[in-house]
């Protein structure tokens, strides 16, 4: 059996978008895990494999040609993944370029966007001094409500987000949708969205990849992390 693929971790939507990829892959892997409100991520070793400094990140010992390879940005894990299994991501050109648009999308648009409606909706305000921006908050708000929306209609049309197949894109969608009610988010006129949320929670893969050291899982808002997550 190959050598596990190392993964570099925290408990954050980025981090659960691989531990869901190797469990739903049935990939052996182990858990380094870089506390990012301590500054692992900062860590001259970890800066070697992860250069802008975030996670998630992974060492495969049994990478192209057998000789191993690191990856960071959780789209092109997913990616690598997806090629190395031959899994999730479609079986045609058609269906592997609706995997890579929706892919993007997540990658160029929700995550970031996201990240931002978190930041200023759960974290900023409890700064000190507090940072309650009214006109960032509507816009992050705004902004997220609309991916939703486009999210939403495209699952009225197809049971997955690259058509009526499971893929990575699901696998990058979900961690931060997942997460709407922090975002200040509504269901109520996304029912298509409301129901692909459930299934995708259903999954054994995701049941098992989401909850990966959840106990660590932290707010981001003592001194000590908004130093070095938001200051540095
Ligand atoms: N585009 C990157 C984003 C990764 C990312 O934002 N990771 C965050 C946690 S969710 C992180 O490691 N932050 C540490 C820092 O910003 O210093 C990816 O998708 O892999």
């Amino acid at each position: 059996m190959a050598d596990p693929i190392e993964l570099y971790y925290w408990p954050t939507p980025n981090g659960w978008k691989i531990s869901i990829a190797l469990e739903e892959m049935g990939l052996p892997y182990t858990v380094n895990l870089i506390d990012i409100g301590k500054g692992d991520q900062y860590d001259p070793k970890f800066l070697k494999i992860a250069p802008n400094n975030k996670m998630p990140t992974i060492i495969d010992p049994d990478g192209p040609d057998g000789a191993p390879v690191s990856i960071f940005e959780s789209g092109a894990i997913l990616m690598y993944l997806a090629r190395k299994t031959g899994r999730f991501y479609g079986d045609t050109e058609r269906q592997r370029i609706a995997v890579e648009e929706w892919l993007m999308w997540q990658m160029g648009g929700v995550g970031p966007m996201a990240g931002q409606a978190h930041h200023f909706l759960k974290y900023a305000p409890f700064f000190d001094p507090p940072q309650d921006i009214p006109y960032a908050k509507d816009r992050y708000r705004t902004e997220v409500a609309r991916l939703y929306g486009v999210l939403d209609r495209r699952l009225a049309e197809h049971e997955y987000v690259a058509g009526d197949f499971y893929s990575i894109a699901d696998m990058a969608i979900w961690p931060w949708a997942s997460l709407w009610e922090g975002q200040q988010q509504t269901l109520e006129d996304k029912p298509h969205m409301a129901r692909w949320l459930e299934a995708m929670a259903a999954r054994p893969g995701v049941q098992a990849g989401q909850p990966l050291h959840a106990e660590l899982r932290g707010d981001h808002r003592s001194k000590e992390a908004q130093g070095v997550l938001f200051k540095r």
